[in-house]
């Protein structure tokens, strides 16, 4: 290891819906995250890693966003989100800069962001969308409120400043060790993705309640390299019988179309032909349960 490598840990946080896992797809190249238009998509902290040959590694933590909670789910994925912020470096803190500072922002610079005591960068996303003449005054708005590091102003979805984003890391940074191997992008099992990718095509197809109310649990996951092909069974978990036929659809159209998509995301990732089945289950009310959170792996003891 060069004794001149930099290295930490630096935790996306923000409201549901501003571009976390659109950022840490972008940072490191590829999808690993899923994104949608609707909030609280991300149910886990998954990390994306970028090394740099020359200035070193960062390990980047996508989190589930700030809201208040309705449910189990909603406070566990809190905490999970709260958790990530011990033992970083730097907090990345990302709003949408198509709106002005609300109370859900106002709340986390009170109570999370300026309890923390270390480096926050600000970015106001979304620039592709925000009007020319708001620009500084939204930022004055932020800069009011808290002294940050660092302010950017970018676009997740476009890459736009995102390497002078990189670059403001890097000279916050301590020397350290590479914690992960430079190939690697990130610590999340490609069958975890996978299960993302199917709960992303929920998100994407179906309303706005039933996304919330679901659930992927991958049942089965075979390669068989002598036909190319990778054999993989989930499970689809709703909360109630009415939900079922939602997710299924007339004629089973809808979990078909649930099923394409899903297959020609996970192809393109792992580059393999992917037979995919899925079936719907009720699990009653699974969000308010602690042994049905336990088993869809959001507790971890
Ligand atoms: N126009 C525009 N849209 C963006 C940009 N970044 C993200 N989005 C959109 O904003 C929506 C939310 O993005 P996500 O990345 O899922 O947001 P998130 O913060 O991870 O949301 P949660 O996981 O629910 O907390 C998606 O529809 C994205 O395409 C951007 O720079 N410009
Ligand atoms: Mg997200």
């Amino acid at each position: 290891m060069d004794k001149n490598y930099k290295s930490g840990f630096v935790s996306i946080i923000g409201r549901p819906n501003v571009g976390k896992s659109t950022l840490l797809n972008h940072l490191i190249g590829q999808k690993i995250a899923i994104t949608s238009s609707k909030p609280q998509t991300t149910r886990v902290n998954m990390k994306g890693i970028i090394t740099d040959e020359e200035k070193g590694q960062i390990v980047f933590v996508d989190t589930p966003g700030l809201h208040k909670p309705h449910h189990l789910l909603g406070e566990q994925l809190i905490k999970k989100s709260i958790s990530s912020l011990s033992d970083i470096e730097i907090v990345l803190f990302i709003v949408d800069g198509t709106e002005e500072v609300g109370g859900g922002d106002r709340y986390i610079i009170e109570n999370v962001i300026s309890k923390l005591n270390k480096p926050i960068f600000l970015l106001i996303n979304k620039l592709d969308r925000v009007p020319k003449k708001e620009k500084s005054r939204f930022i004055q708005q932020y800069t009011d409120l808290f002294e940050f590091t660092k302010v950017f102003q970018i676009s997740a979805k476009h890459g736009e400043n995102i390497d002078q984003v990189i670059a403001g890391i890097f000279e916050v940074l301590p020397y350290g060790p590479l914690y992960y191997d430079p190939e690697t992008i990130t610590d999340t099992l490609t069958r975890d993705i996978v299960g993302e990718m199917i709960r992303e095509q929920l998100f994407r197809l179906l309303g706005d309640e039933i996304p919330h109310a679901s659930a992927v649990l991958i049942e089965s996951y075979k390669d068989n390299p002598t036909r190319n092909l990778t054999s993989i069974k989930a499970n689809i978990y709703v909360e109630r019988d009415s939900q079922k036929g939602i997710v299924i659809g007339k004629g089973a159209s809808k979990i078909k179309e649930i099923g394409e998509n899903a297959r020609k995301e996970i192809e393109a990732m792992i580059e393999n032909k992917v037979f995919l089945e899925l079936q719907v289950k009720v699990m009653k009310d699974w969000r308010d349960n602690k042994r049905n959170l336990k088993r869809l792996g959001y507790i971890v003891d």
